[in-house]
C-alpha cells in the first residue's frame, strides 16, 4: 500500500513538474499576416534588448575600402574576426528595373548576401534611396516641393509610383532560403525625413503628405502585393525632442522600430565630440522612451564619423553613449569601394589607425556581433 502511495505521489509529482510550460507569448508586428519567420524575428529583436546593441555595416559583404566583391569578405570581419550582427542594404534604382543599385550593387548578389547573412543568424535591414519621379534625377534632387503629392491617390504619378513598389515588392518577394522559405528583413524606408536633402523631406512635403505616402506604401505592400516578411523603420534625421520626432510620424499601426540617423560632423575636436554625443544621447532619449510607450523597437537607423580620425571614436565616443540605453542595434554607414571616394568610409578597415579600438568596441560584454546572436 505504502509503495503503490509513494508510486502515485511520484507520478503525480512528475506530471506537474514536467508538464510543458507553453512557449512565451508571440508579441505581433504591424502586419497581422507577417510570416512566422516574420513574427519570430520581430520577437527575436525583443528579446535582443535584453542581451545587448548589435553592430551593422551598409553593404557589409559587397565591397569595402579599396575592394569589390570579393566571396566571404568583409571590412569588419578582416579587423574584428567576425561578420556585424546586422548587415544592411541600399534599394535605390530596383524601382527602374535595374540591374544594380546606386552604389555598383548587384540586385542578385544582395539576394545571394541576405541568404548568407540569414543562414549565419544575422539580420538584414534596407533602406531605398529611390529616384525623383517627377525629374528622374536622384533622390537628392529635391528642388520642387510637389513630388510626394503627384505620388499618392489622384496624383499624376501614383500609378507609375505603384509601378515602382511592384518592383520594390518584387524583389522582397524573392528573398528567399534554400528550402524557397521567405527570409524576414527590415524596410527603414523614406528615411531622414526630418532634413530637406530628399524629395520625401521637410521642406518638399508637408507632415500631412509625407504621413500618406508612408500609409500607402504600407499598405500598398502589405495589402495589395501581399508582401509579408517585412518589419517596417521610421528613421529621421536628429530630432529636437518627441514631438519633433512624431511631426512625421503615419502611426503606431504602420510601423515596428523607430530610429534615427545622426552623424559626427566637423573636424574632429573636444567641442564637435560633445555635440556629436548630445545629439546621440537626445535622439536616444527619444526613441527608446517612445518605444517603450508604443511597444516597438528602438534602433540607431545610421551613424558614424567619415574616415575615423578620431581612433577612439568608438570606445570614448560612442560607446560611453549607447551603452546607457537598450536598443536594437547601431548601423555605421558604407566603406565606398569607388577610386573617387576613398575617404568615404565609416568603420575600419585592416590596417587603419582606428582597428584597434574598433576591435576593443566590438568586444565590450554588450555589444554584439553575428556570433553573439546565433
Ligand atoms: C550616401 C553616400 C553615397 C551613397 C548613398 C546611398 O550617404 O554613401 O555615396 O550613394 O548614401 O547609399
Amino acid at each position: 500500500m505504502k509503495t503503490n502511495i509513494l508510486l502515485a505521489l511520484m507520478i503525480l509529482s512528475c506530471i506537474t513538474s514536467c508538464k510543458q510550460t507553453p512557449a512565451a507569448e508571440q508579441q505581433l508586428p504591424i502586419d497581422k499576416q507577417a510570416t512566422p519567420e516574420t513574427v519570430e524575428l520581430y520577437n527575436r529583436l525583443l528579446r535582443l534588448l535584453n542581451k545587448g546593441i548589435m553592430v551593422g555595416h551598409q553593404d557589409d559583404l559587397a565591397y569595402g575600402h579599396g575592394w569589390y566583391k570579393e566571396p566571404g569578405r568583409s571590412d569588419v570581419k578582416d579587423v574584428t574576426g567576425d561578420y556585424p550582427a546586422v548587415v544592411a542594404w541600399e534599394l535605390g534604382h530596383v524601382e527602374l528595373g535595374a540591374a544594380f543599385n546606386l552604389d555598383s550593387v548587384y540586385f542578385a548578389d544582395m539576394k545571394q548576401y541576405v541568404k548568407e547573412t540569414h543562414a549565419r543568424g544575422g539580420i538584414t535591414t534596407f533602406s531605398w534611396h529611390g529616384d525623383n519621379i517627377v525629374t528622374g534625377n536622384t533622390a537628392w534632387d529635391c528642388a520642387q516641393d510637389s513630388v510626394v503629392r503627384t505620388v499618392l491617390p489622384n496624383g499624376a504619378n501614383h500609378d507609375r509610383f505603384l509601378g515602382w513598389l511592384d518592383k520594390v515588392a518584387a524583389f522582397f518577394g524573392d528573398l528567399k532560403d534554400d528550402s524557397g522559405m521567405l527570409i524576414p528583413v527590415v524596410f527603414r524606408m523614406y528615411h531622414e525625413h526630418s532634413g530637406n536633402w530628399f524629395w520625401w523631406g521637410n521642406e518638399q512635403s508637408t507632415p500631412e503628405e509625407y504621413k500618406q505616402l508612408w500609409t500607402m506604401t504600407v499598405e500598398y505592400l502589405r495589402d495589395t502585393k501581399n508582401v509579408h516578411n517585412l518589419l517596417y523603420s521610421y528613421s529621421p534625421s536628429e530630432t529636437r525632442d518627441e514631438a519633433h520626432y512624431l511631426e512625421r510620424y503615419p502611426g503606431d499601426d504602420y510601423v515596428d522600430m523607430v530610429a534615427f540617423d545622426c552623424y559626427y560632423s566637423g573636424e574632429v575636436n573636444a567641442e564637435n565630440s560633445a555635440k556629436y554625443q548630445d545629439a546621440m544621447r537626445r535622439n536616444l532619449e527619444t526613441v527608446t522612451a517612445y518605444a517603450q510607450k508604443a511597444h516597438k523597437i528602438p534602433t540607431i537607423g545610421e551613424t558614424g564619423m567619415e574616415s575615423i580620425p578620431d581612433s577612439t571614436y568608438f570606445t570614448q565616443v560612442v560607446y560611453p553613449v549607447i551603452n546607457d540605453y537598450k536598443i536594437s542595434w547601431i548601423l555605421f554607414w558604407r566603406n565606398a569601394w569607388e577610386p573617387n571616394n576613398q575617404k568615404h568610409f565609416y568603420a575600419p578597415f585592416a590596417g587603419h589607425p582606428s582597428a584597434p579600438d574598433f576591435k576593443a568596441f566590438v568586444s565590450k560584454e554588450r555589444i554584439l556581433m553575428n556570433k553573439n546572436i546565433k
